[in-house]
């Protein structure tokens, strides 16, 4: 092994022939799993947790306890997760429930925002979180979900750049119009697609 950072850098960010097509524009692979939060750690323990939908009204549409959200049916889900800040994971696994049936019979607004604990939020259209695109996860590689990767639970969009995966969710409210959220009020792209580098507003 090299140990110059010019050798490192470059043997670190150029993939694999059989991995090439599968790294977004202005990604590189990365082997770790790193931690990106703004703010500290939420704890909540299980006990108190819970997993609401609300209405665009601000009413209460669903409530699951930490036990009813644990005996939905889960999926195994492997998938590569691309951050806007240029690392992308290939081959991740992870257990959730999926979006298309916690939002099943819900009313069909264009939009939805994730909230959790810490008061992160963040915004996705509808349609982008439907048809097996998304998931509330609680589990990674085999083990329940690591608090500092967003345990007991988070969202899991892997289509979209990483920001919009909000760790420690608590909910989603249903909404007429897109609302920014944490990231997307400072500056991040509205939608986040990583294949078209939709990572700022004007991107
Ligand atoms: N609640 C919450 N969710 C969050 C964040 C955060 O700060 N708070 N950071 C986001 C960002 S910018 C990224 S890249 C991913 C990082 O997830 P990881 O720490 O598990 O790698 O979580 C996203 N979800
Ligand atoms: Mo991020």
């Amino acid at each position: 092994m090299g140990e110059g950072p010019i050798s490192r850098g470059f043997r670190g960010r150029r993939p694999p022939e059989d991995t090439a097509g599968r790294i977004p524009p202005g990604q590189y692979l990365e082997q770790g799993f790193p931690v990106l939060t703004a703010g500290p750690t939420p704890r909540t323990p299980p006990a108190d947790w819970d997993l609401r939908l609300v209405g665009p009204d601000g009413s209460n549409l669903r409530r699951w306890t930490w036990r009813e959200f644990a005996a939905l049916p889960h999926e195994d889900i492997v998938t590569d997760i691309h951050c806007v800040t240029r690392w992308s994971k290939l081959d991740t696994h992870w257990r959730g429930v999926s979006l298309d049936l916690l939002l099943l019979d819900t009313p069909e607004t264009g939009f939805l925002a994730a909230f959790c604990d810490g008061g992160y939020t963040t915004n996705l259209p509808r349609q982008a979180v439907t048809g097996g695109r998304a998931w509330i996860a609680d589990a990674y590689e085999g083990a329940p979900l690591h608090a500092e990767h967003g345990g007991p639970a988070r969202l899991l969009v892997p289509r979209l750049y990483f920001w919009k995966s909000a760790k420690w969710v608590r909910g989603l409210r249903l909404t007429d119009s897109d609302e920014p959220g944490f990231w997307e009020a400072r500056g991040y792209h509205n939608y986040g697609d990583p294949w078209r580098e939709q990572r700022f507003w004007d991107d």
